[in-house]
């Protein structure tokens, strides 16, 4: 089976390939842009995404909403995320957190799943803020989020590492076993 995910990030699309390449099913990058809307949630604005990509697109596929959420920041930057990346950026946010001692955040991430009917799937990791960048590897806003219980950033694991506690990598986990219950 091939499926479609519908993203502009093709650090995304690694991450997906590695849950589904041992069920058989192949993923593919499908640029399409779908509007984003602005509401306090991410499964909102991922459903609304899925939803109005359904009336575009044949065939099953999925996408994924994720946001940084900086509790001294009161979760900001949350569901403006890829607005505020796209903007001040990774250097922005370590501007904003300068001097600030509360470092904790998470990372939440929605997969939307559409095979006629939604089906959404969550995951979340903890950790904190670094004081400044580390490491080249993930994408977005990795180089400053260093998850629990670990000394190293996102950007300084490698990819399989990051999945196996990260909010996608446990969005993905759920998605694909699901999906491997209902293919049979
Ligand atoms: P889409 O086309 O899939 O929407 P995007 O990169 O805009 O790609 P999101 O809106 O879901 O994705 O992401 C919000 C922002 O959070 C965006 O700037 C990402 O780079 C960042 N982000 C999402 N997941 C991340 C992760 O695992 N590690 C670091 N940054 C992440």
């Amino acid at each position: 089976m091939r499926l479609a995910f519908i993203t502009s990030n093709p650090g995304k699309v690694e991450e997906a390939r590695k849950y589904f390449e041992p069920i058989g099913v192949e993923v593919y990058q499908l640029k399409v842009e779908y509007p984003e809307i602005q509401a306090d949630t991410l499964e909102e604005v991922a459903e609304y995404g899925l939803r109005w990509l359904a009336e575009r697109i044949d065939g099953p596929f999925f996408l994924d909403d994720s946001g940084l959420f900086i509790e001294a920041l009161k979760g900001f930057p949350g569901v403006y995320s890829a607005y505020v990346y796209k903007t001040i950026g990774i250097d922005g946010i370590l501007r904003l957190m300068e001097g600030v001692a509360d470092r904790m955040a998470h990372f939440k991430s929605v997969v939307a799943y559409w095979d006629g009917e939604a089906h959404l799937f969550t995951g979340r990791v903890d950790g904190e803020i670094t004081r400044e960048k580390r490491g080249t590897g993930g994408f977005g806003f990795d180089p400053i989020f260093m998850p629990r219980g670990f000394d190293r950033t996102f950007a300084e694991m490698t990819t399989e590492e990051k999945n196996t506690i990260s909010h996608r990598g446990r969005a993905l986990k759920a998605f694909s076993e699901w999906l491997k219950e209902n293919l049979k």
